[in-house]
This record gives C-alpha cells, sequence and structure tokens, in this order.
C-alpha cells in the first residue's frame, strides 16, 4: 500500500483541476497579450479563473491579486518591495516576524537584516502560537511591515490573525500573511479581516505547482519585483501562465466548496491516527486539536531519531515528514521543536503527518499498524529510549492532547 500524507509539503493535483488545464497546453496555447483569435481563445478562461481566485480570499475589484510562480516568490516580493519603499528611503527601519515562519519569510528577513533593516523574531509559546499581545509589545513607530503566518505548516497551529491584523490596523502599521496553509482549511476572507497582504499558493490545495499569488489591498498596491511587459497590471511581468492561472482558480473553488469535508470528515481521520498515536507510551503532540487545523499532527516518540521513523514509513510505503521538505536534506531537529523549548532528544522526533481529502480510513488503518511496529523496533534499538529515566512522560512541559 502507498499513503500519501504530506499535503503539508504538496498535494496531489484534483483531477478536475487537472482537466481544467489540459486544454491549455496544445490546443489553447495563445499568448493573452497577442492580438489575434489565438490569444483571444485565453481571455474568457482567464477572467473566470481570476474572479475565482478573488472570490476565494474575498478580495473586492479594487484589490489586486498577482499571480507568481509560488508562494516563496510572493513572501519574497513583500519583504523586498517593504525594504524599496519604506527602509532603504530612511522612513522605517524594523520588520516583526514570528521565528517559527516559513523559510522564504525568515531568510528574506536575515538577508534584510544583512541591508541594515531591524527583525524581531517573536516566540511562540507553550502551544506554539503567537500570541497577538506580543505584536502589540514590539511595534514601535519605525515598524514598516508585521509578517505572521496564519496556519503554522508544521504544527498545524492557526495564529489569531484577525486579533494580530486588528492591532497593526490600529497602529498604522502594514500586515502581510502567508496563509499558504489556511487555504481550504479555514475560511479566509479579507472583506473582514484588514490584511494588507496575503500569500498562497496552488499546489497547497490540490492545484498545480509553480502557481501562487499574492493579494495586495487597494492603495497598499507595492513596487514590482519583475519589471518588463507590464502583464498584471504592471505588478509582475512575464507571458501569463494560462493553464496555471486556470488551474489555481480550479483548486481555490473546489477548496471553499470542500471546508465543510475537511473540517468533519479529514479531522476525524485525523483524530483517529493521533488517538492511536498517543496511546503508545511517551509519545507527544504540542498543539491542541482545536487550535489547529484539521489535516496535520506533529508527533514526537521518545528515543526515536525522525529520520529512522521516516525510514521504516517509507519501506511501508508510507510518505510522511520530519520538518519542512526544503529543510529535510539537512537532518536538522525540527524549528518548531526547537522553538517552544523541546529538549533536544525529543526535537529531533517530530514527525509531521498531514492528510487530505484524499484519504482514505483504510490508509489510516494501514499507518496506524505501521506505525506501531516502528516504534516498539526502533525504541528497541535506541540508546536513548533505553537510558532515559523512568517516568520522564513530558519531556518538554508539554501536555499530550
Ligand atoms: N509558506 C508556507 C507556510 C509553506 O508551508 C510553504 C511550503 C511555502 C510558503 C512555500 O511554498 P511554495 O509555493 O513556494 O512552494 N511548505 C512546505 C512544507 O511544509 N514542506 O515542504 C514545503
Amino acid at each position: 500500500m502507498r499513503v500519501y500524507l504530506d499535503n503539508n509539503a504538496t498535494t496531489i493535483v484534483d483531477p478536475h483541476v487537472f482537466a481544467a488545464m489540459e486544454p491549455f497546453f496544445v490546443q489553447k496555447y495563445g499568448n493573452p497579450n497577442s492580438l489575434h483569435q489565438f490569444a483571444s481563445d485565453t481571455h474568457k478562461p482567464l477572467k473566470e479563473a481570476m474572479q475565482k481566485i478573488y472570490a476565494g480570499i474575498g478580495a473586492s475589484n479594487e484589490d489586486s491579486v498577482v499571480v507568481t510562480s509560488c508562494a516563496t516568490e510572493s513572501n519574497n516580493w513583500v519583504f523586498k518591495s517593504i525594504y524599496f519603499e519604506y527602509i532603504v528611503t530612511g522612513r522605517k527601519n524594523h520588520i516583526i516576524v514570528s521565528e517559527v515562519e516559513h523559510p522564504s519569510i525568515i531568510a528574506s528577513a536575515k538577508f534584510l537584516e544583512t541591508l541594515g533593516c531591524k527583525v524581531t523574531y517573536l516566540p511562540i509559546n507553550h502551544e506554539g502560537i503567537v500570541e497577538a499581545d506580543t505584536v502589540r509589545d514590539f511595534i514601535t513607530d519605525k515598524t514598516a511591515l508585521v509578517s505572521i503566518m496564519w496556519v503554522n505548516n508544521e504544527t498545524g497551529a492557526i495564529f489569531p490573525i484577525e486579533e494580530i491584523a486588528q492591532i497593526c490596523a490600529e497602529k498604522g502599521v502594514l500586515f502581510h500573511t502567508d496563509a499558504v496553509q489556511a487555504i481550504g482549511k479555514l475560511p479566509v476572507d479579507v472583506s473582514t479581516v484588514p490584511i494588507d497582504y496575503l500569500t498562497i499558493s496552488a499546489h497547497k490545495f490540490h492545484g498545480p505547482k509553480g502557481v501562487g499569488a499574492l493579494y495586495m489591498r487597494k492603495n497598499k498596491e507595492l513596487t514590482p519585483l519583475f519589471h518588463g511587459g507590464a502583464q498584471m497590471g504592471g505588478f509582475r511581468s512575464g507571458t501569463l501562465n494560462v493553464a496555471g492561472i486556470v488551474g489555481m482558480g480550479k483548486a481555490i473553488e473546489a477548496a471553499i466548496d470542500g471546508l465543510d469535508f475537511e473540517i468533519s470528515e479529514v479531522r476525524e481521520l485525523r483524530d483517529r491516527l493521533e488517538d492511536a498515536l498517543l496511546d503508545l507510551p511517551d509519545t507527544f503532540v504540542v498543539t491542541p486539536r482545536e487550535k489547529r487545523v484539521a489535516n496535520t499532527i506533529l508527533v514526537s516518540f521518545r528515543g526515536i531519531e525522525g529520520e529512522a521513523m521516516l525510514w521504516d514509513l517509507n519501506r511501508a510505503g508510507i510518505g510522511a515528514s520530519t520538518g519542512s521538505a526544503c529543510a529535510s536534506e539537512d537532518l536538522e531537529s525540527n524549528p518548531v521543536m526547537e522553538a517552544i523549548g523541546a529538549d533536544a532528544d525529543l526535537a529531533h522526533t517530530a514527525i509531521r503527518f498531514s492528510l487530505s481529502r484524499y484519504t482514505t480510513s483504510e490508509e489510516i488503518d494501514y499507518v496506524i499498524d505501521v506505525v506501531k511496529e516502528a516504534v516498539v523496533r526502533l525504541r528497541g534499538i535506541s540508546s536513548s529510549y533505553a537510558y532515559a529515566p523512568e517516568g520522564h512522560s513530558d519531556g518538554l512541559d508539554v501536555k499530550s492532547h
């Protein structure tokens, strides 16, 4: 059996999305900016797809939703344009992020530090959540931008974005949220939350890879990163990825339609898997379930290296993760576990299982059996587990949920 439980890294393309994209490779391949019928074949589908993307996040026609190549590009764009507009001009000199943002945010922030920008990395609490009040405490009159993710990709923790956006609006500070892991998991609506910039990525919600977007509120438009032929309203030049845009439109529509299924059926399967994992001795999950999206579990198995567990799972046909796929080649401990203050042993033992609407009950049964066997096998050969003191049921001041 092959079971894919790494949906926070990427997702299978919905076959309906694939079917919607297909005509735009071999049949309708015109450049939308050309002045002939090959181009006009693409106009209506493009317009409809863009409408779906606007509707999917509650954007108004006066706002801008600019299609990019991925969330990494959208996130980089925000940081670099803020630098051009506010930091290099001397108007402001400070940015606030959380310490558990995706590397495309952290690395962008660190790059701006090398150019003289000051960055505050906000801590998370013992449940893995950024508290809104900490944002308030660090904003100064020199703060140009606050950027906090809506949902953490490792733990699935939901951050209090409504509150944080409100605080930024009150203080007159621009607010960006990386909503990559929120689309299709919870309602995302920029018409009710004062978010200035919002990042999405199609491949996280059963759309194609290589397509993302940046939402910019009216009058908050950023300097373009790509100058050229003035596509996308001049905000992002480059010939439009017609198939990708059509795919993202179809995928976001399906993700919103599937929200109820996600929070009922997917949650039920996730909870069953989580209950079984927590039934094993010395296993921990940091963020309480009600503070997480429905599809994610980050679980620590004391005494078992995350990579060793992944190896056993992979041999049994199961794909999971020890952290971001982007970082999983360097055998580092999980950054979120470290930020929570987990001891070194536990920080190396975290495994992320992330489900999707395609995950089945049979798959979950199978995964439970495989994990149980792997835990016995790997603890049997683990020196740290054998020598660990008796009764250390709580390795990080964190309760099991
Ligand atoms: N932001 C968040 C919150 C993410 O989870 C990811 C990918 C990205 C940005 C980057 O998206 P992309 O469109 O540029 O690919 N996260 C992960 C992950 O958790 N494991 O692998 C990739």
